[in-house]
């Protein structure tokens, strides 16, 4: 099982610091309610975040309407990874707990361009 890698308190944590501008980020997408910015590991390139703006753990603390624009989100995400990058599929991965793979314990979503053998794998929780 995966180590939580940022345990800071709410408001605190990587993911609420990269929001406020304060830890450095590529951000490709912002609006009232998430933010997109690159993973700092791309498991493939393109590999976007879809994050909430405001501190939610996990899925189950997004509002309905935080959940619905992170959808929306990912689905920008998805359209322009496949103008930049033409994959043959998209993977689609939210971790929620450590026991399901979750290291950054502020709700986000992995939007993963993917090509025919790339070999990526996707165990979860992550190895
Ligand atoms: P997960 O294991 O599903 O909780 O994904 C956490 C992801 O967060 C992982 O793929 C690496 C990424 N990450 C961790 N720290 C940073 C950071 O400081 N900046 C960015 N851009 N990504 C980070």
């Amino acid at each position: 099982m995966p180590e939580f890698v940022d345990r800071s308190p709410p408001g605190e944590c990587i993911f609420c610091r990269i929001v406020r501008g304060e830890l450095p980020a590529a951000k490709v997408h912002e609006d009232a309610l998430t933010l997109a910015f690159m993973d700092i590991g791309q498991v493939t390139p393109g590999h976007v975040l879809v994050a909430s703006k405001r501190h939610a753990a996990t899925l189950l603390d997004l509002t309905r309407e935080e959940a619905g624009a992170v959808m929306q989100t990912a689905q920008r995400m998805a359209q322009a990874q496949q103008a930049a990058f033409a994959p043959d599929g998209i993977t689609l991965l939210q971790a929620n707990g450590a026991a399901g793979g979750q290291t950054v314990a502020h709700f986000h979503l992995h939007v993963v361009a993917r090509h025919t053998g790339d070999g990526v794998s996707f165990a979860w929780p992550r190895q």
